[in-house]
């Protein structure tokens, strides 16, 4: 699946696919530099669709040169999501991010008929212009849905999964239901609070299963948990280093547990693309047994991928 991220120079675009596919949060890019003519980067978005961001510069001569032949054919062939990008802090810009938007609608319709379109108003804390005016402006386009984000205000990241969510084939939602069906006995086995697969390079969860009503299943799904995933990626060879001096044995299984006032958070290492990560309430479970649930779990999601 082809998603093609376009919008004027500054107007966001890298902070978002950053913040949103890398699982970056805003105080790690806040300052990033600009992006250089097109720069194509692939991830798997929840570890289930495959997502090609196309952040096309966005300096004058750069948008002008998109729309050569060369150019025009490679970029908006093949699209399932177009998403542009307009800067809702800059009144200077909008005519010109409209007018591009109209051109780059034009060859949209042209080479892939059959997009879905978006609309993301970016920097919503610091608006120039409301959304209702936006979606004025915009009115009649073909524009599927016209949002506003955010991300120092943190409303970013459930927006744009709620657009790459809503492109998930039937398949795949079957799929991540039978998981979490499996996930659902996990849950109960070691009397956790909830229990998520994670795609650790996004940090969004592929499927999870909430056992308490203290937890609202919808807020996990926009949460990001790289952060605390990440570790389970250097351990290993610190412990690998450690061990060729004789100082530690390796652990077979790689498990991480954060004491969180009342709450355990147990990470489990899965393969390189997935980890577990489960909230268990006070401790109430012992370390061997709760690795022999990991490891039967872990093979259930290895089936899944397989
Ligand atoms: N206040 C605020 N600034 C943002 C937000 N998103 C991006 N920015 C800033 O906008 C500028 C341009 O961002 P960038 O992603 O490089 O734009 P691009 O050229 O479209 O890729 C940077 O200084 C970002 O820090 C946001 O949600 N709020
Ligand atoms: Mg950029």
């Amino acid at each position: 699946m082809k998603v093609l991220i376009m919008g004027l120079r500054s107007a966001g675009k890298t902070t978002l696919v950053k913040h949103v596919l890398e699982g970056k949060e805003w105080e790690e890019i806040k300052n990033l530099n600009p992006t250089e003519f097109v720069e194509t980067t692939s991830y798997k978005y929840r570890g289930l669709l495959d997502v090609t961001t196309f952040d096309c510069g966005g300096q004058e001569s750069f948008i002008l040169s998109y729309f050569t032949e060369q150019w025009s054919h490679k970029i908006f062939s093949n699209v399932s999501v177009f998403i542009w990008i307009i800067d809702s802090s800059d009144l200077r810009t909008f005519r010109e991010s409209k007018k591009e938007l109209l051109k780059s609608l034009n060859f949209i319709k042209n080479y892939s008929p059959g997009a879905r379109i978006f609309v993301i108003a970016t920097k919503y804390d610091v608006n120039k212009i409301s959304l209702k005016n936006i979606r004025k402006e915009l009115a009649g386009l073909g524009i599927e849905q016209i949002s506003s984000t955010s991300i120092p205000l943190g409303i970013a990241r459930e927006i744009v999964c709620t657009i790459l969510d809503g492109t998930l084939t039937k398949e795949l939602k079957s799929k991540i239901t039978k998981l979490e069906k499996e996930l659902n006995r996990f849950n109960k086995k070691i009397n956790a609070i909830a229990t998520l697969i994670i795609n650790k390079s996004d940090g969004l969860e592929l499927a999870s299963s909430v056992s308490s009503e203290k937890l609202n299943p919808e807020i996990l799904k926009y949460i990001s948990t790289k952060a605390l995933v990440e570790p389970l990626n250097s351990t290993r060879p610190i412990f690998t280093k450690l061990q060729k001096e004789g100082y530690v044995d390796l652990p077979d299984a790689e498990l991480g547990l954060w004491h969180v006032g009342t709450y355990y958070v147990n990470l489990f290492n899965i393969n390189e693309q997935f980890a577990l990560f489960s909230i268990l309430e006070e401790r109430n479970f012992k370390i061997k047994t709760l690795i022999g649930y990991c490891d039967s779990i872990k093979n259930s999601v290895l089936q899944f991928l397989g």
